[in-house]
């Protein structure tokens, strides 16, 4: 003969064959609280919670008068009635789950209970569809066998989308979100707004999706240009970026100026005397230019390449091209 049976059955078969669960509170993707009990075998009190802490969670917690009415109202009557998750220990009821000892609040004990009756009355059930005093408690010999109550939390196994710390209810749960995530499972991303920078090269990583939560954008500018603002972009938590999208300009160089009894005509590609801008010298007619006829304003720094250093000694003051007099011919 098995001491057993029922149990041996359970553990051959699966949990699902057992377990009898309703759920409160089903939501997407985990299961909310819910409530189970062995409706084939009846167990001494650790036994029952063995079963619970196996299969489930462990033997109920009573947290609240709502919990213990809906248990009173959905669960089928039992002539030996259910334990529940609570037992003297040295001496205090103690919630056996937290090892929390039970308040005068949370008591919910039948007239006249708990009456240690015989003395042994160290674990106790609760009266689901009695007659008179439905719902309440009493204590019990733990050795006594009957359903066990048993719970399963919901916060498990990977609650909140792993974006949130799940926070247990009754009968359900709700997230606590991180920073950058929202939505009852945390599954949405803060998005910030697109990016799309004129004449910038941009070069992005989206962790959870385009221009989302800690999105990081780098900027650059392509040669002859320097970046004004910052180098690189975060989507923050509230919706914005780090900062403002940054801009590329082109390089300046100094501004040129026709040389005495000469001239100056120049072509501009992306400002005054900008990056790619390209200056032509001339004289007038009886003198002769000394140096190159043309410049141009390259990305080497902020300034012309002058070249030939004899006639012009200083950078500083550039905007000066003599023209000498041309020689008699
Ligand atoms: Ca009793």
């Amino acid at each position: 003969m098995l001491v057993f049976p029922l149990w041996e059955t359970f553990v051959g078969k699966g949990a699902g064959l057992w377990g009898w669960a309703f759920t409160p509170c089903a939501r997407g993707g985990v299961s909310a609280w819910t409530y189970h009990y062995s409706d084939q075998g009846d167990y001494t009190w650790e036994q029952a919670r063995n079963y619970c802490q196996t299969f489930f969670t462990d033997l109920v917690a009573i947290q609240n008068k709502q919990e213990i009415k809906y248990l009173n109202e959905t669960l089928p009557f039992h002539g030996r009635y259910y334990w529940i998750g609570i037992r003297k220990l040295g001496g205090t009821w103690t919630w056996v789950g937290t090892r929390k000892a039970l308040t005068k609040e949370a008591e919910n004990w039948a007239d006249g209970e708990p009456n240690n009756r015989r003395s042994n009355q160290d674990c106790v059930e609760i009266y689901i569809k009695r007659q008179w005093e439905s719902g309440k408690w009493n204590d019990e010999p733990c050795n006594r066998k009957k359903k066990a109550l048993c719970y399963r939390a919901s916060c498990q196994p990977f609650p909140c989308s792993q974006r949130g710390e799940c926070v247990e209810t009754i009968g359900s749960y709700r997230c606590e979100c991180y920073p950058g995530f929202h939505g009852p499972e945390c599954e949405d991303v803060v998005q910030c707004t697109k990016l799309e920078p004129k004449g910038v090269s941009m070069n992005c990583s989206h962790p959870y999706g385009d221009f989302s939560y800690n999105s990081t954008c780098v900027f650059g500018c392509q040669e002859g240009f320097e970046r004004r603002g910052a180098g690189m972009l975060r989507c923050l938590p509230s919706q914005q970026w780090s900062a403002d999208t940054p801009t590329c300009t082109a390089i300046t160089c100094p501004v040129l100026s026709a040389p005495d009894r000469g001239e100056l005509n120049c072509s501009h590609l992306h400002g005054d005397f900008a990056f790619g801008s390209t200056c032509a010298f001339s004289c007038q007619t009886g003198f002769a230019l000394m140096g190159s006829e043309s410049r141009e304003c390259t990305n080497s720094g902020c300034h012309w390449p002058w070249g030939d250093s004899r006639i012009f000694p200083s950078l500083l003051d550039p905007t000066v091209w003599p023209c000498s007099p041309q020689a008699p011919t």
